[in-house]
């Protein structure tokens, strides 16, 4: 099976914040999953580089657009690699290939006669990157940036996005159109849905008044709308048009190879971008849409916006310094259910580190090790196997599939459930007890207890990787959790070898997984 997902590709108005880190974490979660259930995955992530906002951003910084660009294109790429992110590619638009590609994909529509030109006048909202209607105003200014929106008049290409206004309503609620497509979670099916039954406009795809864009192929005086030049990311990610494999055939090109994507991750903001203007422009094309769109929440820090006028903007390093990499991508995910709105505070995340993760988890884990090097001297015992190891593994299922539908809280909730019910096996067993009573049990308990963490390092390896390695070897496991974990989980739940070291490895002294933060 191939899994193809996305995040949103990011502006380059600034530098990465833990907003763009909670996506891109997710896409993440989401790719490890499935690669380690032996599928093959390709994520791609980016940075979006054009338009009025960088424009003037790169304006602001004194700096020349496209180095102002590389300087933060870098900053996200680095960022990244720090936070564990495992893509598979780094797209930036402003690279040739994207450039051309966006150049090949609206000369086609061109061709087809879906582009015309217009004058247009429109109120334009900067920091939206997006027209907004009047009734769409507060005050007469933007609602979500409580600016005044900038009066535009001026001659562009537009996109026949209304002929597509049947068409997408019929893919998105006929599971037989062979352009079905889903939204998630359902609410956000019926809101888009609910829009498009009301009307559906064409949109101006050009400007005539702004330079740092990719000039429109047949009319080098005007540039390409930043929106369009983004949504074709997905696919000049993946090379195309990739005029190589048309005569090279039977050569299997990328773009045949990955299209369409699995799943476009993004938050609400800009789910219609996505759900209705990114397919209407593949159908327009000839080429399939995507196959789920799942747009999460939006979150506040301290009950407010992120802001850089407010300075509330947290970066994605000042958690990793108090949570660590794995802390900080388990407590982004844990903190309320993926989909909804949230808020954060660096309070709430403390107290819930020190509670699930220091208190019981690490703990966990920090005990076992303990007890057997101890009493087993350090070695895993032979099978035992008993009905702990089953009802862990029964329950850890239910956070695959948990992680199949997104449901990182509750995944995550689950985990920490099982962690619970094995730190509470522990204290009825009493290994400390059964040292002096009946020291022969020992092996039992505790090889159970080595196979429950066993499975617990598998299903936290997409959240946590580097600790889900770290239980791994402790525990006595050799080599790459990511290496065994598929052939064991590729299989049917009733065909697996029992979970758990080989007898006789060496469970090694425990080292704090997560140290407890004082207060
Ligand atoms: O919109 N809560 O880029 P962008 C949750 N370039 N998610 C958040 C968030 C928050 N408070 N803040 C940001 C763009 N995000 C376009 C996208 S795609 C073809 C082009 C995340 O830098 C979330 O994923 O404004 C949101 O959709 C995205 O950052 C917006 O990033």
């Amino acid at each position: 099976m191939k899994y193809y997902v996305t995040t949103p590709i990011y502006y380059v108005n600034d530098v990465p914040h833990i907003g763009h880190a909670y996506t891109t974490i997710a896409a993440d979660v989401v790719a490890r999953w499935h690669r380690l259930q032996g599928h093959e995955v390709f994520f791609l992530t980016g940075t979006d580089e054009h338009g009025a906002k960088i424009a003037q951003a790169a304006a602001t910084h004194q700096e020349p657009p496209q180095g102002y660009c590389d300087r933060i294109a870098a900053q996200f790429q680095a960022d990244w690699r720090t936070l564990g992110i495992s893509n598979d590619f780094f797209i930036r638009t402003t690279a040739t290939a994207h450039q051309r590609g966006v150049q090949t994909f609206l000369q086609g529509l061109y061709e087809k006669q879906y582009i015309y030109k217009a004058r247009y006048t429109g109120k334009y909202c900067v920091s939206c990157e997006r027209f907004l209607l009047d009734d769409e105003l507060v005050d007469g200014l933007c609602p979500d940036h409580r600016i005044p929106p900038q009066e535009h008049a001026e001659e562009n290409y537009f996109f026949r996005l209304s002929a597509f206004r049947e068409p997408l309503i019929h893919a998105l609620t006929n599971d037989r159109d062979p352009h079905h497509f889903t939204i998630a979670p359902p609410e956000r099916h019926h809101e888009v849905l609910g829009k498009l039954k009301v009307a559906l406009a064409d949109i101006s795809i050009s400007r005539a008044s702004l330079a740092w864009g990719i000039p429109i192929p047949w009319d080098s005086s005007q540039t390409t709308y930043v929106w369009i030049d983004a949504l074709l990311n997905y696919i000049t990610a993946l090379g195309y048009p990739d005029e190589r494999s048309r005569i090279d055939r039977p050569v299997v090109s990328n773009v045949e190879r990955w299209w369409p994507a699995d799943l476009h991750l993004m938050a609400k903001d800009i789910l219609w971008f996505h759900a209705v203007i990114w397919p209407a422009l593949l159908l327009a094309a000839g080429l399939p849409v995507p196959r789920k769109i799942f747009a999460h929440g939006f979150f506040t820090v301290n009950g407010q916006k992120m802001s850089k006028t407010i300075g509330n903007v947290i970066r994605p390093e000042e958690l990793i310094q108090r949570f660590g990499v794995d802390g900080t991508r388990y407590l982004l995910l844990a903190a309320f259910p993926f989909g909804s709105d949230g808020d954060f505070s660096l309070a709430t995340l403390e107290t819930m580190y020190n509670a699930t993760l220091a208190n019981n988890l690490g703990n966990l884990v920090s005990r076992v090790a303990t007890m057997v090097d101890k009493y087993l001297q350090g070695r895993v015992p032979e099978n035992a196997a008993g009905p702990i190891v089953g009802e862990v593994e029964r329950r850890l299922r239910a956070v695959g599939a948990a992680f199949d539908t997104l449901k990182f809280f509750e995944a995550l909730t689950a985990i920490s459930q099982v962690a619970d019910s094995i730190n509470q096996y522990l204290e009825t067993q009493a290994p400390w007890r059964l040292a002096k009573e009946s020291p022969d049990r020992l092996p039992a308990v505790l090889g159970d207890v080595l196979r429950c963490l066993w499975l617990l390092a598998l299903y936290l390896a997409p959240i946590m990787p580097t600790a889900a390695q770290t239980i791994w070897t402790q525990i006595g496991e050799e080599g790459h959790l990511t290496e065994t974990a598929p052939r064991w989980l590729s299989q049917p739940p009733d065909r697996r070898p029992p979970p758990g070291p080989p007898a006789g490895r060496i469970v090694r002294p425990p080292s704090p997984l997560f140290p407890r933060l004082g207060t």
